[in-house]
């Protein structure tokens, strides 16, 4: 079957599979842009496992940071599928010329901000995730049924550590009423730009890599996650928040602030990508020692 045909009959394509130039660039877009937003999201996380408030706390911190590692493994391993290499897009993220997700650039300022990714940032994912599970790219649609899964763990513990917080003292509840005013408008800005603004929104349903627009997963996120910060005792930071036809009308994030965002002006930004680099050149000696150790094993093999 050719491209149009399998795309048409709601089919998958693989790797070998002819496909127009821009289904491929947007397919490696998109994979290398959500693969650089697992492992940049590690960050915020990684910066309170030392200060983790108890040891189980601290192995839950862990295996999520790890998991992040893993989801971005997957995904980079999805876009080599493609033909491009995974050096070359950690050099495109490194010197900037790739994208991240927005919401890795602001800092986690207390311990319910662990609780608010987990709730917001993980719920945010797997709301658009789920969907990309049907993507009609085989290798991204198949790592997404593993990421969607360990997600939802990872949404539960978010969940789990504000509702803690919640039934503790005063001033643990303020500290997740503050978590959850200063990671909302964020959280909802990670949908992407609305819909009369996406640029590649309608190519990308057409198709389907996208399954649904920007606002209607945004929209979909606000249904779900009001009535949790309802079981929590919290309070959604909008005023204009109003039940309607079995959804929450809500006030849209300020679009100005995800553009300067993503220009590289958000409050981390600067700090995520030197610490991303450090990083990677602080492990040029493991990438050489595993190489070295593969061409051994590879020429005792031959
Ligand atoms: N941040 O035309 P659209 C996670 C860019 S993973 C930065 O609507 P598209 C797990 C967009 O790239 C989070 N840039 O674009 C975790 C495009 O720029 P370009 C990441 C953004 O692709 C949890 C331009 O704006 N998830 O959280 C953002 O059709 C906790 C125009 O936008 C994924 O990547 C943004 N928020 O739709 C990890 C999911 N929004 O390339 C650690 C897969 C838009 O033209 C801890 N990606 N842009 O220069 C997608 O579903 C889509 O790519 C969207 C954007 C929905 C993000």
């Amino acid at each position: 079957m050719d491209f149009q045909a399998t795309i048409d009959a709601d089919g998958r394509i693989e790797p070998r599979d002819a496909m127009p130039d821009g289904y491929r660039k947007t397919l490696i877009r998109q994979i290398a842009q959500h693969a650089h937003s697992e492992i940049i999201g590690m960050q915020p996380e990684g910066n309170w496992i030392s200060r983790a408030p108890s040891l189980r706390r601290k192995a839950i911190l862990m295996a999520k940071v790890q998991d992040e590692a893993g989801h971005g493994l997957y995904l980079y391993a999805a876009a080599e599928t493609l033909g491009v290499d995974r050096a070359d897009l950690l050099d495109l993220l490194h010197s900037g010329r790739q994208k991240y997700s927005s919401i890795f650039n602001y800092p986690t300022l207390t311990w319910a901000d662990i609780g608010a990714i987990g709730w917001l940032v993980d719920g945010a994912a797997i709301v658009n995730q789920v969907p990309l599970c049907r993507c009609s790219y085989g290798p991204y649609a198949r790592a997404m049924v593993r990421v969607c899964k360990e997600e939802s763990f990872h949404q539960r513990q978010g969940f789990e550590i504000l509702y803690t917080l919640c039934n503790g003292t005063p001033e643990q509840k303020a500290m997740a009423q503050d978590a959850l005013d200063r990671w909302w408008w964020p959280s909802l800005m990670m949908f992407g730009p609305p819909d009369t603004a996406s640029t590649h929104s309608e190519q990308s349903m057409a198709w389907g890599i996208k399954r649904h627009s920007n606002d209607e997963l945004r929209q979909r996120f606000v249904d779900m996650t009001v009535p949790q910060a309802d079981v929590l005792g919290l309070r959604v930071p909008d005023d204009g928040l109003v039940y309607e036809d079995g959804h929450y009308r809500f006030t849209e994030p300020d679009y100005t602030e995800l553009y300067d965002v993503v220009k590289g002006n958000g409050p981390c930004n600067q700090g995520r990508l030197a610490h991303r680099v450090k990083a990677h050149e602080d492990g040029a000696w493991v990438r050489e020692a595993a190489a070295a150790y593969a061409a051994k094993k590879e020429a005792r093999a031959a």
